[in-house]
């Protein structure tokens, strides 16, 4: 089925110059950039985008570190867009993730893991809401 799904390149990839790296690895496997913008999230856009993880011990570290520097947010369309870009990107903790997984080649640790995507077609739709509107 064709879908599209939320993408962030975080602050840490951006930091490192990385975009055109994690892009390249998204077209070289199928999948389209419709829409892409550089941002510096506020604190109010990353507290929502995180709101699942509110009461964990690490929401606070999470959202500061999203908020400290620039990311890219995309929407990446394709078949099955939502699982084969959570494949892409690799689990959450970079040393457990899959050789040439995003996260194994540019994750630096598990807070600060490089690439994020939504989860499901539901969480797609409402990611797409907070970044683009
Ligand atoms: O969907 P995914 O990004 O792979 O992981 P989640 O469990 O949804 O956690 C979101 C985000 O929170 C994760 O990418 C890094 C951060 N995080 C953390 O800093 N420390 C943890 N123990 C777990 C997650
Ligand atoms: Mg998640």
């Amino acid at each position: 089925m064709l879908e599209r799904t939320l993408v962030l390149i975080k602050p840490d990839a951006v930091e490192r110059n990385l975009i055109g790296k994690i892009l390249t690895e998204y077209e070289r496997n199928g999948l389209k950039v419709t829409k892409m913008k550089l941002m510096k999230a506020s604190q109010e856009t990353a507290a929502q985008h995180y709101a699942e993880h509110q009461e964990k011990p690490f929401f606070e570290r999470l959202v500061s570190y999203l908020t400290r520097s620039p990311l890219v947010a995309l929407v990446l369309e394709g078949e099955e867009a939502v699982k084969r870009v959570r494949a892409l990107n690799g689990t959450t903790d970079p040393d457990q993730s899959g050789d040439n997984t995003i996260r194994a080649l540019y994750g630096k640790s598990v807070s600060e893991n490089t690439v994020h995507a939504s989860d499901s077609a539901e969480s797609a739709q409402r990611e797409m809401n907070i970044w683009f509107g």
